[in-house]
């Protein structure tokens, strides 16, 4: 079994590669992305994380398929900066409905340094209740993410969303280099990367390999790689586009699988419109993490209910904080 405390032997994957998986026999991939899944992760855990929009609305930035962005006519009610208190009666909450990770998302470019102290204090409280710490703020300055090490940030979630060809048809307010700085900045700080992709925005299979490529090439690889499905908001610029073959998105988690051996896959945004069965193959395809809770940052997520229904029926189970086999 592989031992998650070491960090990965670095291979570095080339497009033409990923692009090999993508087109094998649907039965031929999945054999195989499960082969690897089971090699270091017990095969019938789940992490669970639970999310929560602490700044919401009125971003500066375009994401074109983002309800948060001031640009795009989503009806969204823009909202201040939650109070700590607020923060931490929703993780109680989450705890106790099962997250061991809690997640804290802002809509942000980035955050200003006066807001960063108080996000600071809910990081801090939020692993006082003996969870693990999750935020995503966008960009990071030099310096911020040194103080949020320091307040018990666990993970920052920064997403390369999609490949960099195809980055500038998605957003333009901000580069993917862009993209890489801030992720080079939480790892240099010390904290775990947190960072994957949105599929169905209309790219090709092509883009999708070359995002999973650039993902797999990260180096060290990101300890948790989120795999989300546009979730189609009426009034963003990709509301209209066609619906992703669900095929595709299993594909995509089996290859993640394959190619980032030691990292938690997670089935993230989207999940509700994927129904049991496509959430099965997921989990088949080397899926072993997933959103809980009847809401991720504005749009919704199949209810705790649901969830506990599909776990039951597949055998899973919640997976303790670390992610390690259990002893025998
Ligand atoms: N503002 C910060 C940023 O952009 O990094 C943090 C919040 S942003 C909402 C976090 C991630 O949510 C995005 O990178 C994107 O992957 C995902 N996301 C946002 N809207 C989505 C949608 N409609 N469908 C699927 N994923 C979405
Ligand atoms: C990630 O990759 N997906 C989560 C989390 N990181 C922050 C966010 C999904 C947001 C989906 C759209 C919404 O609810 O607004
Ligand atoms: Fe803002 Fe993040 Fe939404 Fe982009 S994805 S508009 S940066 S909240």
């Amino acid at each position: 079994m592989t031992d998650l405390s070491q960090p990965v032997a670095a291979k570095t994957w080339s497009l033409a590669e990923v692009e090999a998986l993508y087109a094998l026999p649907f039965n031929d991939l999945l054999f195989q992305a499960q082969t690897v899944h089971r090699q270091t992760f017990d095969p019938n855990a789940v992490q669970l994380s639970t999310l929560l929009s602490i700044k919401t609305g009125g971003c500066s930035e375009d994401c074109g398929y983002c309800s948060q962005s001031a640009r795009h006519d989503t009806g969204l009610e823009r909202e201040k900066l939650l109070d700590v208190p607020a923060v931490v009666a929703a993780a109680k909450a989450a705890k106790e409905a099962g997250a061991t990770r809690f997640c804290m998302g802002a809509a942000w470019r980035g955050p200003k340094d006066k807001d960063l102290g108080a996000v600071a204090e809910m990081v801090r409280e939020v692993k006082a209740l003996g969870m693990e710490t999750c935020v995503t703020l966008g960009m990071l300055k030099p310096g911020q993410a040194e103080q949020l090490k320091d307040a018990g940030l666990d993970y920052y979630n920064h997403n390369l969303d999609t490949a960099a060809e195809f980055y500038g048809q998605v957003i333009t307010t901000h580069t993917h280099n862009d993209r890489l700085d801030t992720l080079a900045q939480v790892r240099d700080a010390g904290i775990h990367v947190c960072c994957g992709g949105i599929i169905g925005m209309g790219e090709s299979r092509r883009i999708r390999a070359g995002l999973v490529m650039e993902l797999a090439n990260l180096n060290p690889q990101p300890e948790s790689v989120p795999i989300n499905r546009l979730v189609k908001v009426p009034g963003t610029p990709m509301a209209q586009g066609e619906d992703l073959d669900p095929f595709e998105f299993v594909r995509t988690v089996a290859v993640a699988r394959i190619t980032m051996p030691a990292s938690h896959v997670r089935l993230s945004a989207g999940r509700q419109e994927l129904g049991e069965a496509v959430q099965a193959l997921c989990f088949l395809a080397g899926a072993n993490s997933v959103f809980c809770g009847d809401r991720l940052l504005t749009t919704r997520n199949p209810e705790a209910d649901a969830d506990s229904a599909l776990f039951s029926k597949l055998g899973l189970h919640g997976e303790p904080v670390q992610g390690r086999r259990c002893a025998g």
